[in-house]
């Protein structure tokens, strides 16, 4: 059957939020099956993600062979990656040649945000406001808003005092070269600064980077690729993207059942030591099958990390700063870095902790911490993002009860399989909290995720149904089931942006299901065949 659901005049079936990885799959998947479908899009242009983060030396630390669509052979056959770990401005340029292939830009009016939405129970229909000022309405409301898109606040003290260069890295709007000759402050050390510190340092005066939690930074080892390898990649293709749909984190898994003490302490170095090489989410901290679950098994692998960091750093001062003592590897995102310990040999790099010496204001042109002024002329901030929350609190939405999703959220994330939430029917979330997105390759939890979503409209359709709605009791199953899930493991007990630490007031609760994709997909098909149960459809 391939008509539409939704024939009032103005109505489209469905509404999509942003044009990234997610909004492009759908707009592809739910058009090709015959649906009406209008996508909104803050940016002028597609790439969501890999649009805005143009910071110096983006890259993506999933391999970018895996990293992509597996929706069509084709697709996969006749793009080539040029390195194992692709550059922002490949992937930008991946993301717009799918638009253009499959023709889907059509689908997207762009410089439009969504910036709220009401549920209309007497119609069974979203009323969706543009910062445009209008308002259009549609049966299915679909985010594909992303987990890492609403930058955090810019919460340093005293910023405002600051008159110098500014930028953030998720919002980077100036070149490299405005940032040479200049001295520079780096703030934050998760993923983005790891990435911008070395390429910044080559062309600053001097950088000064403020850190507040070291991190584990193990080498990206990034490499071109040969003909040879792409060749052998594209004949396996889709054996390869089968394994990774069954895998635990959507890539090739190496299957590692025995634990840390189960081999002796040359043995585990030496196994450690043949994963630093390899590097990756499939390196050290994938070593042993207990490395996320058990402290003291973690700590061997720490450790390993600890003393790789005074190796390469030569001030035995700095290297102690630098290594991460306040939390297990791998319990908060690990990051993976081409040069980033050997940068703090260069003699225009210094380091800053701010856990001894904390930012206490800014003037217009250096930092002041409890023990120094920094003088500066530029500012990066590299501070991360209010995930998950963030991007979905800001499409306004209020739902059948007429309240907010913030209030209804208002102790911790509540949905079913990451995709629905009570009190808000017709809404779905793409890569949304509590799916196994955030511990995973991203672009395959995306497909499976709109995968499902269209063959349960499809399924409310073809049997007449207009609405569609998670039950409290599946919810709250499925909650527990995250819960029950990540509780054994060292995420559960860790500060970080997976259970939403690092924002100021936000309630704490475990952003993804950490169970694997693999098995997260059986669930799903599984719900499916069974005829939807936890979601009410009506
Ligand atoms: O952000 P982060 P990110 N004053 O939250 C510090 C993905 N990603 O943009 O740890 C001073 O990790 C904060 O300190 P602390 C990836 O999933 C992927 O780097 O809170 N410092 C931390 O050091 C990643 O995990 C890629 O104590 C402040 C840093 O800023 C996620 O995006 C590349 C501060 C923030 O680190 C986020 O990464 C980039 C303050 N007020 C991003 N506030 C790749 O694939 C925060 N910090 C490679």
């Amino acid at each position: 059957m391939n008509s539409t659901t939704t024939s009032a005049p103005g109505v489209v079936d469905v509404i999509g939020v942003g044009a990234g990885f997610t909004g492009l799959y759908l707009a592809h998947r739910l058009t090709t099956a015959g649906w009406t479908f209008a996508g909104f899009e803050a940016g002028p242009s597609v790439g969501g993600t890999w649009f805005w983060n143009t910071y110096p030396g983006a890259r993506c630390d999933v391999e970018s062979i895996y990293y992509s669509y597996s929706f069509d052979e084709t697709l996969q056959q006749e793009w080539t990656w040029s390195q194992r770990f692709a550059p922002q401005a490949e992937i930008l340029r991946y993301i717009e040649h799918v638009a253009d292939r499959f023709d889907l830009r059509k689908h997207f009016t762009f410089d439009t945000r969504v910036v709220g939405a009401t549920w209309n129970e007497a119609d069974r229909l979203w009323d969706v406001h543009l910062d445009s000022g209008e308002t259009r309405r549609s049966r299915y409301l679909i985010s594909g808003a992303g987990g890492l898109s609403t930058p955090k606040d810019f919460d340093v003290p005293g910023l405002a005092n600051f008159t110098g260069l500014q930028v953030s890295t998720s919002r980077w709007n100036i070149s490299l070269d405005d940032l040479a000759g200049k001295r520079v402050a780096v703030i934050g050390t998760g993923s983005s600064g790891v990435q911008a510190i070395p390429l910044i340092a080559q062309v600053a005066e001097h950088v000064t980077v403020f850190q507040r939690t070291p991190n584990y930074v193990m080498p990206a080892r990034n490499s071109e690729l040969s003909p040879e390898q792409v060749e052998s990649i594209k004949v396996d293709y889709p054996a390869i993207r089968e394994e990774c749909r069954h895998s635990l984190g959507g890539i090739p898994e190496r299957p590692v059942t025995d634990k840390a003490f189960d081999v002796s302490d040359e043995e585990r170095l030496r196994r450690y030591e043949a994963a630093y090489e390899l590097s990756g989410f499939n390196g050290v901290g994938a070593e042993f099958a207990d490395l996320i679950t058990d402290i003291d098994a973690n700590r061997t692998a720490s450790e390993f990390i600890h003393d790789k960091i005074r190796e390469i750093v030569e001030d035995p001062a700095t290297a102690e700063l630098l290594v991460p003592k306040y939390h297990p590897l791998g319990a908060k995102r690990s990051c993976f870095g081409t040069d980033y310990y050997e940068t703090f040999n260069r003699p225009n790099v210094s380091l800053v902790s701010l856990r001894d010496e904390p930012i206490e204001t800014m003037t217009a042109n250096a930092i002041v911490t409890s023990s120094d002024t920094y003088e500066v002329d530029a500012v990066v901030l590299a501070i991360g993002f209010d995930a998950f929350t963030g991007p979905l609190y800001g499409l306004g939405l209020t739902g059948a009860s007429g309240q907010k999703l913030q209030d209804a959220w208002r102790d911790g994330v509540r949905t079913y399989l990451g995709m629905m939430t009570a009190d808000f029917p017709n809404f779905f979330m793409v890569a949304g909290p509590q799916s196994p997105a955030l511990a995973s390759n991203v672009v395959m939890s995306i497909e499976q995720a709109v995968d499902w979503i269209a063959d349960l409209i499809e399924h409310a359709r073809d049997s007449g149904a207009t609405l569609i709605e998670a039950t409290a009791e599946g919810q709250n199953d499925w909650v527990d089931i995250t819960e029950e899930t990540v509780a054994p493991t060292l995420y559960a007990t860790t500060d970080s942006w997976y259970r939403g630490s690092n924002v100021e007031g936000k309630p704490n609760t475990f952003m993804g299901y950490v169970g694997g994709v693999g098995k997260y997909r059986r669930m799903c098909t599984e719900i499916a065949k069974r005829g939807y149960p936890g979601v009410a459809i009506d």
